[in-house]
């Protein structure tokens, strides 16, 4: 597993807090382990020991020594335990604490098997996008996570545990990510048949770069390219079929079955973590999507092969 999905490189306040409790939990559990080793150890030692002596068997109720030892081992037991409980109370409050820090709502709702992401702007309106979520360093973003078909879960490890995804039911998650870069997230909660293709990108930038790309996710679609293929490109999916599943915002694509596509060119990745973005990526995926991913809810459109190159060159366009 590499860092950008692993809780053991916390990236964020939250997997921290998560991350010493379980350090905590690994060094008590941990020692506990190697003292009952130890004794029984001593315990098949000393029943040798009284064997080979040709004594009578050392009776254990009898023994004084091993019933001081025994009421040591429950006073180790219940301080093992108290720290356990102590640390875990003060890791909740700690995650409680940051609800009073939340500077930004964004929504996470997700579908068979993709994630919707909305961003609310500081003048209030939502901005729509998916599979990709971006987050300011040092401020605390309010996740509340839902669903509109099945029980999914929102995972990044290394910036939080779980959160279940459920329909009907928004849950809430704060995340104030400490350390640009670079992550995956993913369904933590087995959801169908392409359970394994819902991930997302998760990326971590300074709060002025994130004030940025909001800006930009903000404004409608600017095809940026010279290549002529793209106003051919324009006309296929925001007339055609395609229209009808996925809003571009700025044109008369407003659908709303399937991911917002007003900026994909930006986004790292295509249909949730499948394939990495590019032109022949998008191409494919236009074309055969259920050969990359068998089951998903996009259908395979009928294209000529030049009007799916066109389709792919505009949309690698929307920046
Ligand atoms: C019946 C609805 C429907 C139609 C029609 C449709 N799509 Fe989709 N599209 C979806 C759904 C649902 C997804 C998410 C699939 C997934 O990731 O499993 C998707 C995903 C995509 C993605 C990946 C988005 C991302 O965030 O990675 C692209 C690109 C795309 N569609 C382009 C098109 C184009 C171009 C057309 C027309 C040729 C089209 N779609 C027609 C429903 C539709
Ligand atoms: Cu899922």
């Amino acid at each position: 597993m590499s860092p950008a999905q692993s809780a053991l490189f916390p990236a964020a306040e939250q997997a921290a807090t998560q991350f010493d409790v379980l350090t905590l939990m690994l060094w008590i559990c941990g020692v506990m382990y190697l003292v009952v080793l130890l004794f029984v150890a001593l315990a098949i030692w000393r029943g040798a020991r009284a064997r080979a002596a040709a004594d009578s068997p050392v009776t254990e109720a009898a023994d004084p020594t091993l019933s001081r030892a025994l009421a040591i081992w429950s006073c180790v037991v219940v301080l093992g335990l108290t720290a356990l409980v102590v640390g875990s109370f003060f890791a909740d409050r700690s995650l409680a604490a940051a609800r009073d820090r939340e500077t930004l709502v964004i929504r996470a709702t997700g579908q068979q098997w993709w994630w919707r992401f909305a961003y609310r702007t500081p003048g209030g309106a939502w901005v729509e996008t998916a599979n990709e979520l971006h987050l300011p360093a040092g401020r605390t973003a309010r996740v509340e996570v839902g669903s509109t078909d099945v029980i999914h879960s929102f995972w990044a490890p290394p910036l939080a545990g779980k959160m279940d995804v459920i329909p009907g039911h928004a849950n809430v998650l704060d995340l104030t990510p400490q350390r640009i870069g670079w992550y995956r997230g993913t369904c933590g909660e087995f959801c169908g048949l392409q359970h394994a293709h819902m991930a997302f990108d998760v990326r971590v930038e300074s709060p002025a770069d994130f004030d940025r790309w909001l800006a930009a996710q903000a404004t409608p679609a600017a095809p940026q390219s010279g290549d002529p293929s793209v106003a051919r490109g324009q006309v296929v999916v925001t007339q055609g079929q395609c229209a009808e599943c996925h809003t571009i915002r700025g044109t008369a694509a407003a659908g709303k079955a399937g991911p917002d596509l007003t900026h994909i060119g930006s986004r790292r990745s295509i249909a949730a973590g499948t394939l990495p973005m590019s032109r022949g990526g998008l191409e494919g995926w236009i074309e055969q999507p259920a050969a990359l991913k068998p089951g998903t809810n996009m259908p395979a459109v009928s294209l000529s092969p030049s009007d799916a190159d066109a389709a792919s060159a505009y949309l690698l366009s929307l920046k």
